[in-house]
């Protein structure tokens, strides 16, 4: 099991911004090693117990958090399943990659580029994106297109907030977004599984729908890097591959952007992706999902639960053709 920090519980005060939460983990892991080290006293304590005693660094609690609306009453998953059970092809294509493959991906310094159809340009540190805006839990039912879901208290912020910022054009229909290209540190990218770099899109009025959160953590800490550290997209009534990881660029722009999966297999995925219990998978039924820890399945509401909040945006559109 793993045991939170001291370091995190010691973070309470809403002034703290993320960049010294940041700074403050960076400090711990320091200090971390050298106190494993000079209390490794032979004969009290192995080697092994001190590693054993020594708590992962990586959780840290984020500052500041608030609860944020929409949340779902249903149970959310153990973070053990959250963060063992992954798809990220950067790091493979098998669920349990990740998280062994992605332990030492580097998610600081990161910058994101914001341009196309807007009137403020530029490239942003991760810290300063996130910084003017307070953080949200959001707890969501996530589906993923493979039939199996979950439900996650997600942190992060309304993307609608940040894209505003950058004053959106009226040339922008769609939002384009991409992940890191970094074949080095994400091995998968040495593999043609995928065309790289993960490439996502999303209509303007999805985009900035108050679900659609940017994610920088879950269970109220920082994000584990299998979940798509330090920034990732959560549209939680779309099938799960619509929310790409790791965003290193976004892009307003007037034409539907490419998207990964479409890619692939167009006959497949579809731009909208939205989930929908009356649309199969051509090689399977989405009618039903498997909540990761239990053993009946169970029905898929429409829009993955989320009908009244989003149905409007596809009124009059044939869900079986945009599907
Ligand atoms: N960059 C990138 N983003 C990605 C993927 C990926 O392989 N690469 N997989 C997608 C798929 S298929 C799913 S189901 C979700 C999984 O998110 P999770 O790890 O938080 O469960 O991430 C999506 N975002
Ligand atoms: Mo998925």
């Amino acid at each position: 099991m793993l045991i939170k920090t001291r370091k995190s519980s010691d973070v309470q005060s809403s002034e703290i911004t993320l960049k010294s939460v940041f700074l403050e983990r960076r400090k711990f892991m320091k200090t971390a090693a050298v106190a494993g080290a000079s209390i490794a006293v032979p004969g009290l304590l192995t080697p092994q117990s001190v590693f054993a005693a020594k708590p992962d660094p990586k959780r840290v609690k984020l500052p500041g958090v608030i609860k944020g609306p929409f949340s779902t009453k249903e149970a959310p998953n153990s973070y053990d399943d959250i963060t063992s059970y992954n798809n990220f092809y950067e790091f493979g294509t098998g669920k349990r990659d990740p998280k062994r493959r992605a332990k030492k991906f580097k998610t600081q310094p990161w910058t994101v580029k914001i341009e196309g159809d807007v009137g403020k340009p530029g490239a942003i540190g991760f810290e300063d994106l996130i910084k003017p805006h307070k953080l949200e839990e959001r707890v969501y039912r996530f589906r993923c297109v493979e039939a199996w879901s979950m439900v996650v208290p997600w942190v992060g912020i309304p993307l609608a907030d940040v894209l505003k910022r950058f004053e959106p054009t009226g040339n922008a229909k769609f939002v384009a977004f991409e992940t890191l290209h970094d074949p080095k540190q994400m091995p998968g990218q040495k593999r043609n599984s995928l065309d790289w770099p993960y490439v996502e899109g999303l209509r303007m009025d999805e985009a900035m729908h108050p679900l659609t959160l940017l994610a920088v953590g879950l269970y109220g800490e920082v994000m584990p890097n299998q979940n798509g550290a330090p920034i990732r997209l959560i549209v939680p009534w779309k099938y799960g591959f619509k929310s790409i990881k790791s965003i290193v660029k976004i892009k307003l722009q007037e034409k539907m952007p490419p998207t990964s999966w479409n890619q692939q297999a167009p006959r497949e995925y579809g731009f909208y992706s939205n989930v929908n219990p009356e649309v199969n998978h051509p090689r399977w039924s989405q009618s039903k999902e498997r909540r990761l820890g239990k053993f009946l399945k169970q029905k898929t509401p429409m829009l993955n639960g989320y009908a009244d909040e989003v149905a409007s945006l596809y009124a009059g559109m044939d869900m079986k053709k945009n599907f």
